[in-house]
């Protein structure tokens, strides 16, 4: 006998259904913003089925180059790379793809309105011992004429200008969160159905945590105002954790309160994330849920990025810890 009870049950909100359900959300064309995120999810999905099974396959460890800062690649990097923008030159609204893999932009569609910049897969290093990575973007709406290839000047956009920016956490459920500037919301993959599911409406990050994420192996190479905040977050007795991936790191200050923080050092004043490809996007994330994101002085959404590759250092997280941290700048 089927057991109805159970086919019954409802299937939940899916992302496509949520994204045209909430079109007032978006200020443009939501047709564009579904076919967007539904060709992101594709990257996405190919991403995560690799990712799954990276220890039975030829797919961890190096792919022998480096990227466009020098740093080695992973097979996975490069993998990811070429499955998301496969799945944006197919959808056809992207005009501009900039990806933390490629030195240069690549321009894939003259007619498309929108600009994408991703990291296809944040903390490389942690691919080969089996620890969570993500995937972060930053779309922006054109600015250019259309049919015109665009130029760098063109792509080098304040991240307040974003129109949606999220991440693909690859942990231990797979979960997309995204903003296009009205709140953030997270929806976990459910394998089965090859769909995302609404699973955190509304997402709102805690005004104060105790816990604060930071390479502190650094610290002490860190800017003086820095140390100062470490060592208040000891008096506190503040948790840390660090995973190294920055995406699982934000994501978990991002549910239960908490501060991130890629400092410069002393050699290397503008620290390792780059402002184009990583903290833009966190920081709509964090703004739209509440919370903070600047690089000690400037609020990160107000740089103007000079180069695409421009690192920042990067302090996000729950509006009252950042507040606290910036008081010693
Ligand atoms: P990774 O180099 O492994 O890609 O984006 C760079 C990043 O990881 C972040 O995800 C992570 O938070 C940070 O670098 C880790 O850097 P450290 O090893 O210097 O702590």
């Amino acid at each position: 006998m089927i057991q109805s009870s159970r086919i019954a049950l409802p299937v939940g909100t899916t992302l496509d259904r949520f994204v045209k359900s909430n079109q007032t959300q978006f200020s443009y064309d939501c047709a564009d913003l579904s076919q967007l995120l539904a060709d992101i999810v594709l990257g996405a999905k190919i991403v995560n089925r690799e990712v799954n099974k990276a220890g039975l396959v030829d797919i961890i460890g190096a792919a022998g180059s480096t990227n466009t800062s020098g740093e080695q690649q992973y097979k996975l990097d490069v993998l990811a790379n070429l499955a998301f923008e496969q799945a944006l030159l197919q959808g056809g609204q992207v005009c501009t793809l900039v990806s933390e893999e490629y030195e240069f932009l690549v321009n894939l569609n003259e007619t498309g309105k929108y600009i994408v910049a991703i990291d296809p897969i944040d903390g490389s290093s942690n691919i080969d011992v089996d620890v969570s990575i993500g995937t972060i973007f930053s779309i922006y709406r054109r600015t250019s004429e259309a049919g015109v290839p665009n130029t760098i000047t063109d792509v080098l956009i304040k991240g307040s200008e974003q129109v949606v920016a999220g991440y693909i956490l690859y942990g231990s459920s797979t979960m997309l969160v995204y903003t296009s500037g009205r709140g953030v919301n997270g929806f976990t993959y459910e394998p089965a159905l090859g769909e995302y599911l609404l699973s955190h409406a509304d997402m709102q990050m805690p005004k104060k945590g105790s816990v604060y994420s930071v390479n502190e192996g650094q610290s002490n190479f860190f800017p003086a105002p820095v140390r100062s905040y470490l060592d208040y977050c000891k008096v506190e007795r503040y948790a840390t954790r660090y995973v190294g991936s920055l995406v699982a790191d934000f994501h978990r200050n991002l549910l239960k309160g908490g501060i991130y923080l890629y400092p410069g050092t002393l050699e290397d004043p503008r620290g390792k994330l780059r402002l184009v490809f990583e903290c833009n996007a966190l920081a709509f994330l964090a703004e739209q849920a509440g919370g903070k994101a600047t690089d000690g002085n400037i609020r990160i959404l107000d740089k103007q990025p000079l180069t695409l590759h421009e690192r920042t250092p990067l302090y996000v997280g729950s509006s009252d810890m950042v507040d606290k941290l910036k008081g010693y700048f």
